[in-house]
């Protein structure tokens, strides 16, 4: 008896020394987003920066994929609306969807009675942010090996420029990457996938750690409620998130929560909001459709939500959107 629970102990005390180091060390992440396309991503950032707050998560960069003047500005805004303004935000070059949007440039414009900008921010202009590729560079060499967690919930622009111009520095840096991408086990094509699909083809076939995907399905069916706007965001009479929220569609209306549910996998793996399917490899034909095939050897997996999951993992989400800053 003695001789086999001494191991176990030894053993049971080595879990559990990693399981406080893993807690008490936050996750050097690096948000990816085509800002301004749809409301989630800004209620991603929202959710991130409270994980900060909690001393979970630290925000190395965010960089846009949307070749927008207003996105960069709202990101911007966001940060400094949560005392963070001085995160590096790099810009993509030569982008997709050039368009602007009322979610991104009403709060961006807006000014008060006295002419000064209803929320204070650095950046002017997308134009006067740096490349992405070379934000993503620096945020990644300054962090130690293998520790990185990217979190892409746009097009997949900026890691394919990143990967052609350096696959040594990915390889060495991240740790994961958390993409909301795709639609599993199968399904039509994604918009973040079909919008840019030679660099999707890129970076599922070549990315060198593991990827998970939350497919369209998992955000789908988790609908951020319209009430939480009114009522769990107002806490301050000025808040940007929510302010973007009112100004993407004609409220009230529910919008799924895609790209917060990648974040939070990102920050928060092991806390059972979903599961995970086997590992296998994702591939993006021609129409931007993704194709899972199950593979012991791959390093893909995509998140899989049920019914037990949902209300728990929802309510989080909207719980972490709304935190007041501190
Ligand atoms: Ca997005």
């Amino acid at each position: 008896m003695i001789r086999t629970e001494k191991p176990a102990a030894a053993t049971a005390v080595f879990f559990m020394c990693v399981a406080l180091a893993a807690a008490a060390e936050s996750v050097p992440l690096i948000f990816d987003t085509d800002m301004g396309n749809d409301v989630d991503d800004a209620l991603a950032l929202a959710v991130i920066h409270a994980l900060q707050s909690r001393g979970e998560a630290r925000l190395l960069a965010v960089t846009i994929t949307k070749d927008n003047r207003y996105a960069a500005p709202f990101v911007d805004v966001v940060n400094t609306f949560y005392r963070r303004g001085a995160v590096p935000i790099g810009m993509v070059r030569n982008g997709k969807t050039p368009e602007s949007s009322n979610m991104i440039r009403v709060p961006v414009e807006r000014k008060n009675p006295d002419g000064t900008y209803a929320y204070p921010r650095r950046l002017r202009d997308g134009g006067d942010a740096p490349d992405a590729v070379s934000v993503l560079r620096r945020a990644l060499e300054a962090e130690k090996d293998g520790s990185v967690v990217i979190v892409q919930v746009g097009f997949s622009t900026n890691l394919a420029a990143l990967l052609a111009a350096d696959p040594q520095l990915v390889s060495r840096k991240v740790r994961l990457l958390s993409a909301m991408a795709g639609h599993f086990p199968q399904g039509p094509p994604e918009y973040n996938v079909k919008t840019d699909v030679p660099a999707a083809q890129k970076v599922f076939s070549e990315w060198p750690s593991p990827i998970v995907f939350s497919g369209y399905e998992i955000g789908q069916a988790l609908l951020f409620p319209a009430a939480s706007i009114d009522a769990d965001f107002s806490w301050v009479p000025d808040h940007p998130v929510a302010e973007a929220y009112r100004n993407y569609m004609r409220m009230p209306y529910d919008r799924p929560s895609w790209d917060l549910t990648a974040a939070l996998y990102a920050i928060r793996p092991g806390r059972n909001y979903f599961s995970l399917s086997p590992p296998g490899r994702v591939t993006v034909d021609q129409q931007g459709q993704t194709h899972f095939a199950a593979d012991p050897a791959g390093r893909h997996r995509y998140l899989i939500l049920d019914d037990q999951q949902k209300a728990r993992t929802l309510e989080t989400l909207v719980l972490l959107a709304s935190q007041p800053r501190n």
